[in-house]
């Protein structure tokens, strides 16, 4: 299938990493000289350390909702992601500006109802899918929830919860893996070698109740059934995660399928053999 646009979703708990994430991904696209543009979906951003080349807040901001319509801070999110999918032709007319084959990412908020709750955020990528992008999910979990194993059983739910409502081919990746020290189980995790009989085994060693070790154990099992264990780390200080981060995610999206051989090596060896056949005519 011949994709319009490519778009990564940027999803997880609030200061999990999501923004770091994109600017991080576009600063290495730019040294491979690719071009990423960052889209902000939350509207109660305040800075960033990155220039959004689209923005929600252009059309509307969580400050004006809650001083408008005399809402919290939630409620007025909630308002606004229902005024971007009602207006869904504002972003239609920024991507068309841009044109075709471009490559986003999209940085959302953190509150994570948006993406198990409710459906707005799926309408809106279903809205994308029905305009030709190739899009995924991208689930920024904190790595430091691997040291403690219940945590990164209710960190991969959540993820799970994401993927199962959003129904987009959907990543899990370990951000700030520069904040936890080449253990062991930060090894393993980078050679794909975690498995859940190492977080069963761990959960023994656990102090719990004996009922809720059975649970915890069958909740570690579902997760492997649902691959949620093969996680890409992301450590920021180490190119080789960043490189195949973006490279996993590049092949789920289909992008280098489309893309043509940038210095044309191929379109001038394919004019040297038509030269050669045409001499060999004459
Ligand atoms: N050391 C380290 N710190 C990080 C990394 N990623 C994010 N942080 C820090 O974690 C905090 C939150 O990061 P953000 O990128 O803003 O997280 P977020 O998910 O966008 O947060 P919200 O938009 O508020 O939901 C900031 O103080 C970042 O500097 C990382 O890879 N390494
Ligand atoms: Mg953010």
């Amino acid at each position: 299938m011949e994709y319009v646009n490519y778009a990564q979703l940027i999803i997880g708990p609030a200061g999990s990493g999501k923004s770091t994430y994109c600017k991080i991904i576009q600063d290495h696209a730019n040294t491979l000289k690719r071009s990423i543009l960052i889209i902000n979906l939350d509207p109660a951003a305040e800075n960033f350390n990155y220039t959004p080349d689209i923005d929600i807040r252009d059309l509307i901001k969580v400050d004006d909702v809650m001083k408008k319509n005399k809402l919290g801070p939630n409620g007025a999110l909630l308002y606004c992601m229902e005024y971007l999918l009602s207006n869904l032709n504002w972003l239609d007319n920024l991507f068309e500006q841009n044109g075709e084959n471009m490559y986003y990412i999209i940085d959302c908020p953190g509150q994570l109802e948006l993406y198990s709750h409710y459906d707005i955020m799926r309408k809106i990528t279903n809205h994308l899918k029905k305009n030709g992008f190739s899009i995924c999910s991208v689930f920024c979990l904190d790595c430091t929830f691997l040291q403690e194993q219940f945590k990164f059983i209710s960190g991969s739910l959540l993820s799970i919860a994401t993927m199962i409502q959003m129904e987009l081919p959907h990543v899990t990746v370990l951000t700030k893996c520069d904040l936890i020290s080449k253990t062991d189980l930060y090894q393993r995790i980078l050679n794909d070698e975690i498995e859940s009989d190492d977080i069963k085994e761990e959960l023994t060693k656990m102090k719990m109740g004996k009922n809720m070790k059975k649970l915890h154990s069958s909740l570690t099992e579902f997760i492997e059934n649902y691959a949620i264990v093969q996680l890409y780390p992301l450590n920021i200080n180490d190119e080789d995660t960043i490189n195949a981060v973006l490279y996993n995610l590049d092949n789920i999206l289909q992008y280098f399928e489309t893309q043509d051989p940038k210095d044309n090596i191929f379109d001038q060896a394919e004019k040297d053999l038509m030269d050669v056949e045409n001499n060999e005519n004459i």
